[in-house]
């Protein structure tokens, strides 16, 4: 069967008869449910029962744009790595992986239909409790056990060759730090915000550090990331969180995982109408940086390293990863807001005044985070994304 096609929800059901082993006589039904920007999914079922299967196949190019953006069909094989060695670390929290075939470009996963995608609960109005400390921990625990502070020299330099991931993570350095700073064709700017993005792509200061920003994504490896972390990659229900999507992952700097997480929730406050804006999205960022510390601490203060275990030590890298994290999610809001992909959370606002002032909004704090992170603190970062919710 290992031979590439492009999966029809027939091929979806065959690959599932063979990588789950299931009898010929097992009658299953099969639908195309992907809405990502890359990949096909299909969910594969027995009539009559609640949970099946899922089946997610790599497309040889960029699904959102079409086969004028080739990208390797790889990256399904690097995503089930991936997913599999945080499943080792953090099992609780992360999809599992029940098969993968790298011909085929196929991952087979377990089916979370019972959960909600966390955007969509947020989109809903929905506060899911208890999910950011969840996420807190996840990312503590990837990062710690593919970090320095666990893994030896020779691990950790194996592990970075392994997972290199050069082709998707060259995509997230052009949309992350490259487009969204000049005027880029693949640029998607509301004509309402032309004025405000003109500003950005004229800021010698705020390109300096986004710059620095650049740079640190591709020379500093310091964990396995996720590299994709926003509230869609996030399935939550019933007590229960699993992450989905590595694909993007790879070695790069710890908050990057924390700021591209960070902004989606700041995203969402900013998307709210002025009237209804809820702090409780700030509250879901310091709930989620003070679990992803006290975990990190936990599991830093018990690493292979014990000269890395020094609380002292520990303390000066997490205070680097908080201003890291506040810098990628300043880029991560600029652009989603003004890059090649946006957020459902602003781009469904049907008033087009709101829509224009939450972009705003959205650029206006980007900008604040990547200018200040070495000054706010958790605490101050709710009074710094308040203001500027006063003024748009
Ligand atoms: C052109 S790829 C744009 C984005 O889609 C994925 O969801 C990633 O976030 C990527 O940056
Ligand atoms: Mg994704």
């Amino acid at each position: 069967m290992s031979q590439y096609r492009i999966f029809n929800h027939d091929d979806a059901i065959a690959y599932v008869r063979q990588a789950a082993q299931l009898d010929s006589a097992v009658v299953l039904q099969g639908e195309e449910i992907g809405d990502g920007n890359l990949n096909q999914v299909f969910k594969v079922w027995q009539p009559g029962q609640a949970k099946g299967f899922i089946v997610k196949q790599a497309l040889p190019y960029i699904r959102c744009i079409g086969e004028s953006w080739p990208l390797t069909r790889d990256r399904a094989r690097i995503e089930a790595e991936i997913l599999l060695y945080h499943g080792q670390h953090c099992p609780e929290y992360t999809v599992a992986v029940l098969h993968h075939d790298a011909e085929l470009s196929t991952i087979l996963l377990e089916d979370l239909s019972d959960l909600q995608v966390w955007r969509q609960a947020l989109l809903n109005g929905q506060h899911v409790a208890g999910v950011s400390e969840k996420l807190g921990v996840y990312l503590a625990q990837v990062h710690v056990h593919s970090s320095d502070f666990q893994l030896d020299y020779h691990a950790q330099r194996t592990a970075q060759l392994r997972f290199a991931n050069p082709e998707l993570m060259a995509i997230s350095e052009a949309v992350y730090f490259v487009d969204p700073f000049c005027d880029h064709e693949r640029n998607n700017v509301a004509p309402e915000i032309r004025l405000e993005a003109e500003q950005l792509w004229a800021d010698q200061a705020l390109k300096t550090r986004v710059a620095r920003l650049k740079h640190d994504f591709r020379c500093k490896g310091q964990a396995l990331l996720h590299g994709d972390l926003h509230t869609g990659s996030v399935m939550v229900g019933a007590g229960k969180l699993k992450v989905i999507d590595a694909e993007f992952g790879g070695y790069g700097p710890m908050g990057f995982d924390l700021g591209v997480i960070i902004a989606h929730l700041l995203l969402n406050f900013c998307a709210q109408p002025a009237s209804r804006q809820q702090p409780q999205r700030i509250k879901d960022v310091q709930a989620l940086w003070r679990s992803y510390k006290i975990q990190f601490f936990q599991q830093a203060s018990q690493g292979a390293d014990s000269s890395l275990a020094e609380p002292e030590v520990i303390g000066a890298f997490l205070r680097q990863v908080w201003q890291d994290a506040l810098g990628y999610a300043g880029c991560e809001m600029i652009r989603r807001t003004i890059g090649v992909a946006h957020v459902a959370d602003i781009d469904t606002i049907a008033d087009p005044i709101q829509k224009a002032a939450s972009q705003r909004q959205a650029l206006a704090l980007g900008r604040t985070l990547i200018m200040n992170a070495d000054q706010l603190n958790d605490a101050q970062l709710e009074h710094t994304a308040l203001n500027i919710a006063l003024k748009e």
